[in-house]
């Protein structure tokens, strides 16, 4: 029996967790088990109060991951590739709907199903060698993880269009012209860049950050005045915590804040 584990869930640094997706010999390609430990490893992220941002990625230096099973999916049933679709989406949408920053960091191919759970994470930052693509339609069907409705959310109809129909993968130099990627970096670095930023997020306002994320991912389903009036809300939650106190204090008595997270 092979007991590797599916993914790694580490803790490098206090409040930094970090995901890897660990079936580097198939590229790290999603099947059934490994999007339900992706599942269970958002789960105990969410269930940490201290936890202040999640970096995930593959295992590996050639994947962040290469798709879904395409093996697992072949002999699918339609029913079963409902459960299929709905397993990868429960997964993608708990990374998602997590208080805290996610950050993906793609080293390599990110394709299909990998390109959607990019996607479910908050920015991207790729190696020079990362590519991007949603490859489906070369294997007979669309995407099913999420990537039509979240690739048209980041890059707009017209890009999603072209790229989701055409099956094009591109590369990071591309996806950073489009908005898919926010940084790239050279592929030994991605892991250090990654690092660098889960400390500049560690080191803010702990309520502060997940108050900002919540907005944004609230408000992005909204309309403007509704977005809008959930960041007052937000906005003004923030003003029972210590860390308002201790923040503005901080300022104005001219030394460095130490937020506690309450
Ligand atoms: N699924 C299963 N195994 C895979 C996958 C995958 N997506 N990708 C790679 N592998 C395996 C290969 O089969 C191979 O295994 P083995 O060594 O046992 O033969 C191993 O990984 C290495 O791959 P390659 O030999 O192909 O490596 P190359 O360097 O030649 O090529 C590529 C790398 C270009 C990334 C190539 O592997 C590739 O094209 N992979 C498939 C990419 C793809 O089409 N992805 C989309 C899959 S469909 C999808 O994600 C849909 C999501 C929603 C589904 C919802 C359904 C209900």
């Amino acid at each position: 029996m092979n007991d590797t584990p599916l993914v790694v869930l580490e803790q490098p640094e206090p409040g930094i967790h970090l995901l890897r997706i660990n079936r580097p010999q198939a590229l790290n390609a999603l099947n059934s088990a490994t999007l339900a430990a992706i599942s269970a490893a958002a789960a105990a992220v969410a269930a940490d109060d201290a936890a202040r941002v999640l970096l995930v990625t593959g295992s590996g230096d050639r994947a962040f991951v290469a798709g879904a099973d395409i093996a697992e999916m072949r002999d699918l049933d339609p029913v079963a590739a409902a459960a299929f679709s709905q397993a990868g989406m429960r997964a993608l949408q708990a990374l998602e709907m997590l208080p805290v920053p996610v950050v993906a960091l793609v080293n390599g191919y990110a394709l299909g199903g990998g390109c959607e759970l990019a996607l479910a994470c908050d920015w991207i930052i790729a190696s020079s060698r990362a590519v991007f693509g949603q490859p489906e339609v070369n294997l007979g069907i669309p995407p099913g993880f999420g990537g039509t409705q979240r690739l048209l959310r980041r890059v707009g109809r017209a890009r999603a269009m072209e790229l989701v129909t055409t099956g094009r993968q591109i590369p990071a130099a591309e996806a950073l012209t489009l908005g898919l990627v926010a940084q790239v970096v050279a592929p030994e670095s991605v892991l250090d860049t990654g690092l660098a930023v889960a400390r500049t997020l560690a080191s803010k306002g702990p309520l502060a950050v997940r108050l900002a994320k919540q907005a944004i991912r609230c408000g992005a389903d909204l309309d403007l005045a509704n977005a809008c009036a959930h960041e007052t809300a937000q906005f003004a939650l923030a003003f029972a915590s210590a860390d308002q106190k201790e923040g503005m204090s901080a300022f104005l008595e001219k030394r460095a804040a130490r937020f506690s997270g309450r």
